[in-house]
């Protein structure tokens, strides 16, 4: 059986594949031969989850699912949020890393969360699923597994940030494994 994923990033797909692994083979756009940069032009995730999700079901005919995700700080009116990818200006994870410990420097609440929005299409029929981990922000980068922002977002209940925990267990915990753990839900019940 296999899924496809609207995703142009490794990282998101590595994660999708080891949550998948056993029972669904996942294509990723770059497997379908699609190199689009898919418009995000949405005011939410859950809108562009849904722009990724549709323009490959215009363009290739065939179900999939989009990931649409960011970090939402509490001290940063929920920033970086939608524009995660491109924070500073440009998508580079460090830049805008970067970017986000100047913004938090001296400030004391550090809380915030990461969200995942999937959007599913099957049979044209449109479902989302949400997934959200709280957490806070750290006032250093530390680990070096992962992406984003991982480095500095440490869960709530643990002592090590998302980049030093092993993918294994930010899967056992993350945005996007709860958003996925509802879409596989769902999808055997579907079966
Ligand atoms: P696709 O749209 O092709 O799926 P993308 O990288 O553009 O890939 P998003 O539009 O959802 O994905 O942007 C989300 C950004 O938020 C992403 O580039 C990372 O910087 C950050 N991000 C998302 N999930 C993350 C995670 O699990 N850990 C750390 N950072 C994450």
């Amino acid at each position: 059986r296999e899924l496809v994923f609207a995703t142009n990033n490794q990282h998101k797909t590595q994660e999708v594949r080891s949550l998948l692994l056993g029972q669904y083979k996942v294509l990723n756009l770059n497997d379908i031969g699609c190199d689009a940069d898919i418009p995000e032009t949405g005011s939410s995730f859950a809108e562009n989850a849904a722009l990724k999700s549709q323009y490959v079901v215009d363009h290739y005919r065939i179900d999939c699912f989009a990931d649409d995700s960011g970090l939402e700080i509490e001290a940063l009116n929920q920033e970086p949020g939608i524009f995660s990818a491109r924070y500073s200006g440009i998508r580079n994870d460090q830049e805008n890393l970067s970017l986000v410990l100047r913004k938090m420097e001296g400030q004391s609440n550090r809380k915030a969360r990461f969200r995942t929005v999937i959007s599913l299409i099957r049979n044209q029929e449109h479902f989302l699923f949400e997934g959200i981990i709280y957490g806070n922000i750290r006032e250093t980068p530390a680990g070096a597994q992962g992406f984003g922002y991982d480095p500095i977002f440490e869960p709530e209940g643990y002592t090590q940030t998302f980049a030093e925990m092993s993918m294994e267990q930010k899967n056992r915990i993350s945005h996007r494994a709860l958003a996925m753990n509802k879409l596989i839900t769902f999808l055997k019940e579907q079966a």
